[in-house]
């Protein structure tokens, strides 16, 4: 009983608020909007500088996968093509058509492709920025939304000279941005963020990840946060820290239920929320059958073994339906009561109603096991040491 009230003490001291009902009314809303909130990103900028590979990376899919944005020589986004992340079912990136034509008129576009819809505009740029980007960004700002510049294909960039004498990345690099900034000259505290969509891990997509974070509202940056391609171990470490801050609310939202009963509520909806809090945790932390067959892909070695360490992960696995959203999982007593079953303490309490240091403990333990798991996959993938 006293670990009981120390625990519940606790999650209201984090709370911020003075007492159980208030604590337990914002741990509901702050779930609710982890779990809900949407965000629209906006990718833009010239015919054939990336926009749909970029696409595909924030959805985290290879372009062969189901839901994928087409990428290619030939391929041309025509129209607005909204793509809904597939763990994320509130968040939509949008792939925009170019802005190539002569009569281009800034506004008449952002008109076109409904720029109300969008929280922000990533401009991407394979060569250097045109006159319609500006005119465009311009338009942009008049309407008081945000962008991004983005220069593509870095990669590309770097092996061309690659082949010359005295070659030196970092001077590449600089020069490059320079020769950005100085036909951006009119946005001055706006930076160019340079990117390649096929190592993520190189240059400068994490900045444009901490660029975003401190730009957007609270809210909204949980939303980024999970849906952020894991690229570094800094990348993973703050998705961590995310989870980490919101368990005394997903302790009260599942638990709180039960401690402030109200009609029609039942455990298989506390556990709901449980389960899906470490849901999320596992797919943000890249966890999942596809994020983690892409990188054993990329450096080239299975890294499946590592999760199956996990009885955490094993158990989210089995219960995910891949080809759904998160969300859309159905949650029912039973499967929560096989994640119960992991801690044998919590598990023998589970059919009686969960007490809230139980919560507290299988949520904390549930999150610090993934948390783990994908630092050891993060390690041996080689991205803690870029
Ligand atoms: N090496 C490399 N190739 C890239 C990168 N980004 C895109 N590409 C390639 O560039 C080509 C064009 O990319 P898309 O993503 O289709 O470009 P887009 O802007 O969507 O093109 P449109 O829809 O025609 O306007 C494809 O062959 C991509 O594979 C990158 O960062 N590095
Ligand atoms: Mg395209």
């Amino acid at each position: 009983m006293a670990t009981e009230c120390c625990a519940v003490l606790e999650a209201v001291s984090a709370s911020g608020e003075s007492t159980l009902v208030r604590a337990t009314a914002k741990a509901t809303k702050t779930i609710g909007q982890l779990l809900n909130v949407s965000l629209n990103i906006a990718v833009t900028g010239k015919t054939g500088s990336g926009k749909s590979s970029f696409v595909n990376v924030i959805l985290g899919l290879s372009e062969n996968d189901n839901g994928a944005a087409p990428s290619g020589v030939t391929e041309t986004t025509t129209e607005p093509n909204m793509y809904v992340h597939p763990t994320m079912p509130n968040v939509n990136i949008w792939d925009l058509p170019g802005i190539g034509s002569p009569n281009f008129k800034a506004n008449k576009y952002l008109k076109d492709v409904k720029f109300k819809t969008y929280d922000f505009f990533i401009i991407l740029n394979s060569e250097r920025f045109t006159e319609n980007d500006i005119m465009l960004a311009k338009e942009i700002r008049k309407q008081k939304k945000g962008f991004y510049f983005v220069r593509s294909k870095i990669d590309i960039d770097i092996s061309s000279e690659q082949r010359k004498d005295m070659f030196n990345e970092q001077e590449v690099l600089s020069t490059l941005r320079e020769y950005c900034q100085s036909h951006l000259s009119e946005f001055k505290d706006t930076k160019v963020f340079l990117i390649s969509s096929v190592y993520l891990e190189k240059y400068d997509f994490e900045i444009l990840q901490n660029t975003l974070l401190d730009d957007l509202p609270d809210h909204k940056r949980a939303a980024l946060l999970q849906t952020w391609p894991v690229c570094s171990a800094a990348c993973l470490e703050k998705k961590i820290e995310l989870f980490k801050a919101l368990t005394w609310a997903a302790s009260l939202a599942s638990a709180g239920i039960a401690m402030v009963p109200m009609p029609g509520t039942s455990v298989a909806c506390d556990a709901a929320i449980a389960f899906l809090f470490l849901s999320k945790c596992y797919y943000a932390f890249g966890l999942d059958d596809r994020s983690l067959k892409r990188l054993s892909e990329k450096v080239n070695m299975s890294l499946l073994e590592y999760r199956a360490k996990s009885k955490f992960a094993n158990a989210i696995q089995n219960k995910a339906l891949t080809t759904l959203p998160v969300c859309a999982v159905v949650v029912t007593l039973t499967t929560i009561e096989d994640l119960l079953s992991l801690l044998p303490v919590v598990g023998s309490v589970c059919a009686a109603g969960l007490s809230f240091a139980s919560t507290q403990f299988f949520l904390t333990e549930g999150l610090k096991e993934l948390a783990n798991t994908a630092r050891e996959i993060i390690k041996v993938a080689g991205l803690d040491t870029i």
